[in-house]
């Protein structure tokens, strides 16, 4: 059996996408808190030793170091049998949406609802231009699951997965009414969050929280 470690902090986002592909493929693996807001991703000596991109999250599997999100998730959909696409077609969407979703919806999603959630002060000007953003990017999502199930189709992929991260946490982080505002795709996080072992994200990822601005 594979072991794993998950270096995360639990607002991250990135972190509970493998979190949730881990548990929902059957793995169990060893949460390691992060102290994300003290700036230690930051230092040299957490580079040197554990991702000189400087990100959260990085999952060990077998002692061996992985980071970036998409590539990780599709490695755990091939060893699991899971999530992946099931021909070419739905593989090449697989891909196209995990790389928008890395670009625009969690990107932005990410910076926007952190200083939002999380920055004391942020700067308004920035924030008024991340969320014209974001309301896109959902507007984007929300045309795609209105007619379908899942992000490709009928069945959830690692697609989903990626892009539900910072839509799963507690709305007023974000501070969008989504069955108001972006309804299918409301509707589409709700399906996702009854697949077999589902958890929210505070569920999976434990520990010390940052203290929250709104
Ligand atoms: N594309 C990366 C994004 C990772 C990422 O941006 N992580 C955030 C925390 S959730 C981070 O560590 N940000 C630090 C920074 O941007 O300097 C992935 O999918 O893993």
């Amino acid at each position: 059996m594979r072991t794993y470690r998950l270096h995360y902090f639990p607002e991250s986002g990135n972190s509970f996408k493998l979190a949730l592909m881990l548990t929902l493929c059957g793995a169990s693996f060893e949460p390691v808190w992060t102290d994300f807001g003290a700036g230690v991703t930051r230092t040299a000596d957490w580079r040197a030793r554990v991702n000189p991109m400087g990100e959260i999250p990085v999952l060990e599997e077998d002692g061996v170091r992985f980071t970036q999100t998409a590539p990780i998730l599709l490695r755990l959909a091939e060893r699991y049998g899971r999530f992946g696409g099931r021909d070419e077609a739905e593989r090449f969407e697989v891909l196209r949406w995990l790389f928008w979703d890395n670009q625009k919806l969690s990107g932005f999603l990410a910076a926007y609802r952190y200083r939002r959630a999380f920055t004391p002060a942020p700067d308004p000007q920035v924030q008024a231009y991340l969320r014209g953003r974001v309301d896109d990017f959902l507007g984007i999502l929300d045309a795609q699951v209105r007619d379908r199930a899942f992000v490709v189709g009928d069945r959830p992929t690692v697609a989903d997965l990626s892009m539900c991260g910072y839509l799963a946490f507690p709305p007023e982080e974000a501070g969008y009414d989504l069955p108001a505002a972006y309804p299918a795709v409301a509707a589409w996080l709700q399906r996702l969050a009854t697949l077999p072992g589902w958890q929210a994200p505070y569920a999976l990822l434990p520990g010390k929280r940052l203290p929250r601005t709104v």
